[in-house]
């Protein structure tokens, strides 16, 4: 029966072109080419009409089984493209869920603020309070109050950084002349700001950032951090002064180091002193850390000058008190043998992440 022979060497055909076919594109040109109006498969199911009538039956009925079979296979090759697909994409994407984790790179506190709390803690835990205060200060505030003479050298351009108030005539909102407004060169103010609103008993700190027109260089820096403390009560002696920083000496640089007081000035504080800590590498023998003295100098302090109190309204006869100073990017540089301060400025990842 030539009919059905057609039919089926054209199911062989497509079933043959089928296994061959390797894309949605391929397979669709096959369903085209037997299916479609000008198909192999349509063009014989057109010819049925010229085969004689008791074939007929038989005949459309291969003709479908033929139509049906081709409709299928095209489904079921369609189904093993897309799973071919499916499994390429996911060897292809595949991850290694075996494999270690890659590090992040969290930030870290900066080193001066992790020394500006640790010395937060230590006089917190002495019952200090902390107080904070602005960085645009007024001269009575940085200066006069602190008993320095009007013409003392800190207040000179050269060592202070004033503020240039434009408005007409010189005369700011606050009606202060331009060289009335400076930028803090100490936080000291913080503390004649406390002490004209609060009476005695006074155990506090103020940390923060002070400036001063110095040009960067290994040991300077224009804008650096100080945590100055006040105390005031009555009965405060040099004793109390010596017996607190000894303390926090030991707890910021090892129990081991000892310290010792030389005579200095400051116009705030009468007697003042310089503190050394003795030196970490050869504790006092004299090395090239300390240049050969045995000891490195760490902060000043002193017992506050009468005058500072009655500037506040604090009576001298009643009341007394000590205060000091310490430079934290020093206490940086010293506990971690910094060769220049400028390296904590520079916001450089390398350098800080290490601490
Ligand atoms: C009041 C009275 C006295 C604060 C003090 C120092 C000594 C001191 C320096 C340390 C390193 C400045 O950052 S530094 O360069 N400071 O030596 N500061 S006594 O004395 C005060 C403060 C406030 C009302």
């Amino acid at each position: 029966m030539a009919m059905s022979d057609d039919l089926k060497s054209i199911q062989e055909q497509i079933d043959e072109r089928l296994r061959e076919a390797d894309s949605l594109e391929a397979l669709e040109q096959i369903r085209v080419a037997a299916l479609g109006k000008k198909g192999s498969v349509t063009a014989i199911m057109h010819m049925m009409g010229k085969v004689p009538p008791e074939e007929r039956p038989a005949m459309g009925k291969l003709a479908n089984t033929v139509r049906a079979n081709v409709d299928s296979a095209i489904k079921e090759r369609k189904l093993q493209l897309a799973k071919a697909a499916m499994d390429a994409r996911i060897n292809a994407e595949a991850s290694d869920v075996t494999l270690p984790g890659r590090r992040l790179s969290p930030g870290t506190q900066h080193l001066i603020n992790q020394i500006r709390e640790e010395i937060e803690d230590i006089f917190c835990d002495l019952g200090y309070t902390v107080e904070d205060g602005p960085f645009i200060e007024d001269v009575y505030h940085n200066f006069t109050a602190l008993n320095a003479p009007v013409n003392h050298p800190s207040r000179s351009a050269s060592d202070t950084f004033y503020v240039v108030d434009n408005a007409p005539e010189g005369k700011g909102d606050l009606g202060l002349s331009a060289s009335d407004v400076l930028l803090r060169t100490q936080t000291s103010g913080v503390q004649v700001h406390v002490m004209e609103k609060q009476q005695p008993p006074i155990y506090m700190i103020c940390p923060g950032t002070v400036f001063r027109p110095d040009t960067a260089d290994a040991n300077h820096l224009p804008q650096f951090t100080q945590v100055e403390g006040l105390v005031v009560d009555e009965g405060i002696t040099f004793g109390d002064l010596k017996g607190t920083l000894d303390y926090f000496t030991k707890e910021i640089f090892g129990k081991d180091r000892a310290t010792r007081y030389r005579p200095h000035f400051f116009p705030f504080t009468e007697p003042s002193c310089e503190v050394d800590v003795s030196c970490g590498v050869c504790h006092g023998e004299g090395c090239r850390f300390c240049k050969g003295t045995g000891w490195l100098e760490i902060l000043g302090c002193g017992m506050v000058d009468p005058n500072v109190f009655r500037y506040v309204g604090i009576d001298p006869e009643k009341y007394s008190g000590f205060a000091f100073g310490i430079g934290v990017e020093r206490v940086a540089a010293l506990r971690y043998d910094l060769p220049d301060l400028r390296m904590l400025m520079t916001g450089d990842m390398r350098f800080l992440k290490q601490f």
